[in-house]
């Protein structure tokens, strides 16, 4: 096979995207070679490297075709889209579940601003003044953008800004800087992209490599569910069980009032979903992992 046909994915190099991207990388059966290159890192097992670059820079190197495929949030892929037309072309394959956060608009929380409105004439610091931009332009607001490349959170405290626009995951860092989020501009994940205008000759491997994510995100969300019911509850352990609505049934030896239940739930088991399998006469209720999944 030629270099030409190799399909080239861009991963973040180092940080919150990079921990998520390679696991599911690596679960996806995707097996890296080692080697001294710190920008590609070559797969061994499938046409595949892997450029490893700082995620803002993963929007433009996709669209350029420097690379074929990119992992990379929507926060970061919007703001470079809002700023740069070319861009546009982007397509997000799929949503990958993990690197969640929430672009939000925050201020001092013992401070005149509570609400989109109250920015009118402010000064907002942020690393997306074009989300930040467009949104308030949506909501007919007028406000001047402080752009920062990191510690935002600082800026109203330095006299910087009024307010700020900043990501947000568990909100420990708005906390202990003294400001409350009053809105939500973005909600963001990691997504896969790619170019509109991939090689032909690189469609395989391309379309593997999706399916397998898609296994993976899929497998992750999936459990397999085992019990014993009373056969004359089945209908209510049906009703109950997540996201499944045909159940394996078997025969338990020398049980006739009782038969064993498998099922594949494609939603969330809580501890509330085992209480209430329980209250309904299910036993023995055992919820395992999957590890692979195609369909
Ligand atoms: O070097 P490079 O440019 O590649 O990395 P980076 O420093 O730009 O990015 P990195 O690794 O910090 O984040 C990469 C991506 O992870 C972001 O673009 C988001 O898509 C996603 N992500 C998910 C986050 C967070 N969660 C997050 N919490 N990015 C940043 N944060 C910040 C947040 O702004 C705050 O300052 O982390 C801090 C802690 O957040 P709280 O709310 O938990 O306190
Ligand atoms: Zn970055």
């Amino acid at each position: 096979m030629s270099a030409g046909e190799r399909l080239i994915v861009a991963v973040q190099k180092k940080g919150r995207l990079a921990e998520g991207g390679f696991d599911l990388i690596k679960r996806a059966g995707v097996k890296l070679a080692y080697g001294k290159d710190e920008l590609l890192r070559k797969a061994e097992n499938v046409a595949l490297d892997l450029m490893l670059i700082r995620d803002d820079d993963i929007p433009s190197f996709v669209a350029s075709g420097a690379c074929d495929y990119g992992i990379v949030g929507e926060n970061v892929l919007y703001e470079a889209q809002s700023r740069t037309e070319r861009l546009q072309s982007l397509e997000i394959v799929l949503k990958l579940g993990f690197a969640r956060c929430s672009l939000k608009l925050a201020a001092p929380k013992d401070g005149p601003i509570k609400t989109v409105e109250d920015l009118q004439g402010r000064s907002i610091a942020t690393s997306y003044p074009g989300l930040t931009a467009k949104f308030l332009a949506e909501r007919g607001v007028e406000a001047e953008m402080v752009e920062m490349g990191g510690s935002v959170e600082v800026a109203p405290r330095m006299g910087v800004a009024d307010a700020i626009c900043d990501l947000v995951s568990t909100g420990a860092t708005l906390e202990a800087n003294g400001l409350a989020a009053f809105e939500t501009v973005l909600d963001s994940e990691a997504v896969l992209v790619r170019r509109s205008n991939v090689a032909p000759a690189k469609a395989d491997i391309a379309d593997l490599l999706t399916e397998r994510f898609k296994g993976v995100i899929a497998s992750r969300q999936t459990k397999y569910i085992l019990l014993n019911a009373p056969r004359d509850r089945l209908e209510e352990v049906r009703a109950i069980l997540p996201g499944n609505d045909a159940p394996t049934v078997a025969p338990v030896v020398g049980r006739e009032d009782v038969v064993a239940v498998h099922a594949v739930c494609t939603e969330e088991v809580f501890w509330s979903t085992l209480e209430k399998l329980k209250s309904v006469g299910a036993r023995s209720i055992l919820v395992m992992p999957i590890e692979k999944m195609m369909a």
